[in-house]
């Protein structure tokens, strides 16, 4: 008899009855979930969510889990009664500043395939009339945006799921997780021990604490957040009803951190607007006997003084509030993350322990069908980097850390954020060797991961002045210039021209070494691995379905010595996940112990050679070799790659070297005109050369020929994972394409996520984009139909308008590799 694992679901809120629904959906049927509190109505977030739920948002991911939950709650009912209300979304703007933001936003909807339109402020008022015209500068309208009956949504999932099989224990707290030998077997609750083959923590705010049984950091912060409801609003009087209860759009007015719903004839309000205030679990309240609407665990009292000026600017936006008052409030508890994204991923120390943590009722019913199907078929149809909990360094996940972040992202979760926009704090974490230097160098540092990266360094202010007429950068707006500099042009000119030296010690770096060594990378990546000692292979790394999951580089350092060069820590955990028990590999992460610069340009032998007794010539150190040398008497490894396409290596040391080794290169290239670059022109530099940068222009959502990466599997090396399901594709038969567009006018640069129009109608998306310097044009790489062939016109929508692109031959740059192979 066939059966399916044991499952249990810790949390029966939305996200834990959303999962229930989705696994027995897909035919499994031991599901257990339990709940601390009592069925329905736990005392969750869920039990009080005011449940607005509004699709568009900078991710495609995360408006593609809300775009699911609208169309799941909206075929959903409970005895006829509704669990979601289609009212539409309005989105007003009150400064010109959101007014142009919401372009933008109406830009990622058309991209995510969410319909929706910037109207003015008549339309505004028509929709929602208790607007006051003289406020409104205009609004983004989402038809298909509206309200969740979450507690009433629950209610029918557990239905569903109840009628295929699975069980729902109310009132029965977890107190631990049972395992052995390194798997879950169980979960030990206050009613006794229920077995498990996998367990889930869907328990919301609470997941540190369900985290710690297993010894798994959750990096979520749990705040409070107000709402409160009027009493009756004249004009809302016989509008609606109790079954109805809402007619009008959801309402958000961003300028003031602020949102509205009807409640029939009053009106929530919902703000953002107040100080920050993290709830410790300790500090719960105790609640006598069953949570009700007015009191449970999840809620804390109201503090009036935090809502006042949230009231003021409702009655100003509002003027039927003026003659209303505000009835009654709460505080609310949710979940906060470092980066605003939800938390979902198995635990690295105990197999069959899942978390799917932080996730409103927005994305619930997408979250949980991602869950289900990596529980089922080991791979979400969305791509899930953003939302995967080991998506973050360590460091991102101590509490001081989370703690600041978190309590960031509640006061900026409705600014205008630019994509490039830089945490304020906390900063320095992580440093380079080279740091001293670059801080001298006026370097302009943004943050990623910790860690402080150079986007220019003003000490190359000088030189905008010598730039050729052809490499003079061309005035941006007022938007793609912020976070730029004219100075990127004069790094990218000194790397095409001369010599630079880039910061690449943030490139996470693997050494995966011992006698199953090979065997493993062998499986686990596109490339033959089983070449000599001092190779260097680009190659893909799989899933099943053929999806790309990272882009690495591996060095054979030794017979059973690799040292791979990957895009973050979801490579570091997927290798450790794939690693034979055995203990016949082991898997460093050695990015902080060591550093690296790059040395790239058409002069950067002329600069490395005088200062090492190794042969740095073409043939001593072929393209894609590397090996061990001395330079300025510092050991090394150089490697002969180049992510700018140019001449150079990649040329690594220990930490404690970094910072003389940076000194003996710029002053070795000061006659050359060596400079110290940054990101910037970095970016520029890799995108004109057609290097793709995974999570941004590929992910798991695509397979290698699309993404014009198809020379790096090698099919026929034997079996790897991913094979099979690519021994049907090639680059011909593909139905979209990872295209690059020049931009027509010669001066619009874009910066990512914009809708691309083909014929008139939405046909793709921009990853990535740049001016690229060597061209002199704006740029972009976008997914397109392959019926998009080269010399088609596209257009791409930048805010309001419709910017000109055609889709050219890449790569842009050096087609014949002339600059790297000599
Ligand atoms: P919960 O509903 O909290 O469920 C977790 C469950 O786990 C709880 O029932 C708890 O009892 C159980 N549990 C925890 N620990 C244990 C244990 N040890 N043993 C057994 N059971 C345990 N989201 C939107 O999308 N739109 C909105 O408009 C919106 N408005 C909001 C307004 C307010 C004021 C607040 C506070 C939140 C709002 N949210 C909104 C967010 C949303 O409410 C939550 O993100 C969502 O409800 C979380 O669902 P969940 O299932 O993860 O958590
Ligand atoms: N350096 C190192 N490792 C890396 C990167 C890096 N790992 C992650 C990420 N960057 C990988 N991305 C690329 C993309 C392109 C190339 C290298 C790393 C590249 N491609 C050549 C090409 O496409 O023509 C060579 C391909 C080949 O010969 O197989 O160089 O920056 N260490």
């Amino acid at each position: 008899m066939s059966t399916t694992p044991r499952v249990v679901i810790i949390g029966a809120g939305i996200v834990g009855a959303n999962l229930a629904d989705e696994l027995t959906e897909r035919g499994w049927n031991r599901i257990t979930v339990v709940d601390q509190g009592p069925l329905p109505l736990t005392g969750g977030s869920t039990s009080h969510a005011p449940g607005l739920v509004y699709q568009t948002s900078p991710s495609k991911t995360m408006s593609g889990f809300a775009t699911y939950t609208v169309d799941k709650l909206n075929s959903l009912d409970v005895d006829g009664a509704w669990c979601f209300n289609q009212v539409g979304g309005l989105e007003i703007a009150t400064t010109p500043e959101r007014l142009a933001d919401l372009h933008r936003r109406q830009g990622w909807a058309t991209s995510w395939g969410i319909p929706g339109e910037v109207v003015g402020p008549e339309e505004c008022v028509r929709l929602h009339p208790l607007l006051d015209p003289e406020k409104v500068l205009g609004g983004f309208h989402t038809p298909t945006d509206g309200l969740a009956k979450a507690a009433r949504a629950v209610e029918a999932l557990t239905r569903r799921a109840r009628s295929r099989g699975a069980r729902f224990q109310g009132s029965t707290r977890v107190l631990g997780i049972d395992q052995h030998g390194g798997r879950v077997t169980g979960v030990r609750t206050d009613a006794g021990v229920i077995p498990a083959d996998i367990v889930v923590s869907c328990a919301g705010f609470w997941g540190p604490a369900v985290g710690d049984m297993v010894g798994m950091r959750v990096p979520l912060l749990p705040m409070a957040h107000q709402y409160a409801r009027t009493g009756q609003v004249s004009e809302l009087v016989g509008r609606n009803d109790e079954q109805i209860e809402a007619r009008l759009p959801i309402l958000r007015h961003q300028d003031r951190d602020l949102y509205y719903r009807e409640h029939n004839d009053r009106l929530g309000i919902g703000t953002y607007a107040h100080r920050p205030m993290p709830v410790r679990l300790s500090e719960l309240p105790e609640i006598d006997g069953a949570p009700t609407e007015a009191a449970m665990p999840s809620m804390m009292p109201f503090t009036e003084e935090d809502f006042a000026p949230s009231w003021e600017h409702s009655k100003e936006l509002l003027p039927a509030l003026r003659s209303a008052k505000v009835e009654t409030g709460f505080n609310g508890i949710m979940s906060f993350t470092p980066d605003g994204g939800p938390l979902i991923g198995e635990s690295p120390d105990v197999a069959g322990f899942w978390i799917a943590e932080a996730v409103w009722v927005t994305h619930s019913s997408g979250v949980a069908r991602a869950l289900a199907q990596l529980l089922v078929d080991g791979r979400s149809e969305l791509e899930l980097h953003g939302c995967d909990v080991h998506r973050f360094d360590e460091i991102e996940t101590t509490e001081d850390y989370v703690d600041e972040t978190a309590q960031r992202n509640f006061v900026e979760v409705y600014d205008v954020l630019h994509p490039l926009q830089p945490k304020l704090s906390p900063r320095d974490l992580r440093v380079s060797p080279f740091h001293a230097r670059q801080k001298e160098l006026g370097a302009f540092f943004l943050e990623s991961h910790g860690w402080e990266r150079p986007h220019w360094y003003e000490a190359n202010a000088p030189l905008v002045e010598d730039l050729p007429v052809e490499w003079q950068p061309r005035p941006r707006d007022a938007w793609s210039a912020m976070f730029h500099s004219p100075i990127a042009a004069v790094e990218a000119w000194k790397t095409r021209t001369a010599v630079a030296l880039y910061d690449m010690t943030p490139l996470k770096r693997l050494e995966i070494s011992g006698p199953g060594a090979l065997a493993l990378l062998d499986r686990l990546t596109t490339g033959k691995m089983d070449k000599s000692i001092g190779s260097v292979t680009y190659t893909l790394v799989l899933d099943e379905s053929g999806g790309i999951r990272s882009d690495v580089t591996v060095a054979r350092l030794g017979e059973q010595r690799f040292q791979v060069g990957a895009n973050g820590n979801l490579d570091l955990d997927h290798f450790r996940r794939q690693a034979p028990a055995d203990h016949s590999v082991q898997i460093r992460d050695i990015t902080g112990g060591t550093c690296c610069i790059g040395v790239w340009g058409p002069l950067a032998r002329d600069l490395v050679q005088p200062l090492s007794h190794d042969d740095f010539s073409h043939e001593g150190l072929k393209y894609f070799r590397c090996k061990s040398a001395r330079i300025a008497g510092i050991p090394v490894t150089a490697m002969r790659v180049s992510y700018v396409g140019e001449l150079g290596w990649e040329i690594y040391t220990s930490a404690e070297y970094g910072q003389r080794l940076w000194d003996a290169l710029f002053a070795a290239g000061r006659d050359l005109g060596v400079v110290a670059a940054g990101r910037a022109a970095f970016n520029s530099l890799r995108l004109e050369k057609g290097y793709r940068a995974w999570g941004a222009d590929m992910t798991t959502e695509h397979n290698p020929y699309e993404a014009g990466v198809g020379f790096a599997v090698r099919k026929q090396k034997g079996e790897f994972v991913g094979r099979d399901a690519l021994a049907e594709i090639d680059a011909d038969t593909v139905s979209r394409r990872l295209s690059c567009l020049t931009i027509d006018d010669g001066r619009s640069v874009v910066l990512g996520s914009e809708p691309v129009f083909l014929d008139g109608a939405p046909a793709g998306y921009v990853t990535s984009a740049a001016f690229a310097h060597t061209i002199g044009t704006p740029i972009a790489y976008a997914w397109l139909p392959s019926s998009a062939t080269v010399g088609t016109q596209v257009e791409i929508q930048y805010f309001d308008r419709r910017i000109r692109a055609t889709v050219a031959a890449e790569p842009l740059v050096d087609p014949e590799m002339r600059r790297i192979r000599r």
